[in-house]
């Protein structure tokens, strides 16, 4: 893998965002997208179908933690460029991954991800965490691009998680996200149109969302990845998102080294 230019960490450090083009090969692809329809066939324990909860015509397929079931993924986490690029471009000397998702949007799904900072949901804390989405599916406004508020992850500010499915699981005092979509005008958004094999990597404290999937015939199939690097540690809340069960005495305040959140870098 090439190394990450000065422009690409200054850009992640100073937008909270940026986006690598064909930094996955076309046999990744290939792989990952065979590894998303044997989960779509045979989901892990975690699965979860967010149109189908929120009652939207569609399908949003959602599931977490495939590297643990899926060899594939495995060996994305890894093999693949996506440890190397989250750990240069946090400026980590070590890096965990914390888990993987198949986020999916078929055509048609009229399901959107709501405006939200990722590191709120999860049972983790420190500055060095990211997300990277890579597209398997060429990607555009239409077919639910990601669309990230710039700079938010300068804020200083963490808000309430916001449930994907509907209701209200998140419990920990956190002020609710702002109306983001009455601030089109104040604030700079950005999002990209992708080929298969770019990706992107956003701070966890970036705000970000999607539209729903409105194109008829375009798949929009992510394979997404969370990074953790020097300074993140466990740190467990009430009514967090659903992970599996926590390694027995870790404790809150320690690092993530265990065999659900590995070291993969370092
Ligand atoms: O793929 C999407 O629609 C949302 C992505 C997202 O929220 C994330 O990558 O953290």
């Amino acid at each position: 893998m090439r190394d990450m230019t000065a422009d690409e960490i200054k850009t992640y450090a100073q937008d909270g965002i940026v986006c690598l083009r064909g930094m996955f090969s076309a046999d990744w692809v290939n792989k990952l997208r065979a590894a998303a329809e044997r989960s779509m066939q045979n989901p892990g324990d975690l699965h979860v179908e967010l149109a189908a909860e929120r009652q939207e015509a569609g399908r949003f397929f959602h599931d977490t933690f495939v590297w643990r079931y899926n060899e594939t993924c495995r060996s994305c986490v890894y093999d693949s460029p996506a440890a190397q690029i989250a750990n240069q471009l946090m400026g980590a000397t070590r890096t965990n991954i914390f888990f993987d998702q198949w986020l999916i949007k078929e055509p048609g799904s009229e399901t959107k991800t709501p405006w939200h900072q990722d590191m709120t949901y999860w049972p983790i804390d420190g500055t060095q965490i990211s997300t990277l989405w890579l597209a398997l599916d060429p990607v555009d406004k239409e077919n639910g691009a990601v669309e990230y508020v710039k700079g938010s992850h300068l804020w200083q500010r963490k808000f309430k998680p916001v449930s994907f499915g509907g209701g209200n699981q998140y419990k920990e005092e956190l002020p609710e996200v702002p109306d983001i979509e009455a601030m089109r005008d104040d604030l700079e958004f950005i999002s990209f149109d992708m080929q298969p094999g770019d990706c992107t990597l956003h701070n966890g404290l970036t705000i970000h969302g999607s539209p729903g999937n409105l194109s008829l015939d375009q798949r929009r199939r992510a394979w997404v990845s969370r990074w953790a690097g020097d300074d993140v540690v466990y740190k467990p809340r009430e009514g967090l998102q659903e992970m599996p069960p926590i390694p027995p005495g870790l404790k809150s305040g320690d690092p993530l080294d265990s065999d659900l959140w590995p070291r993969i870098i370092g």
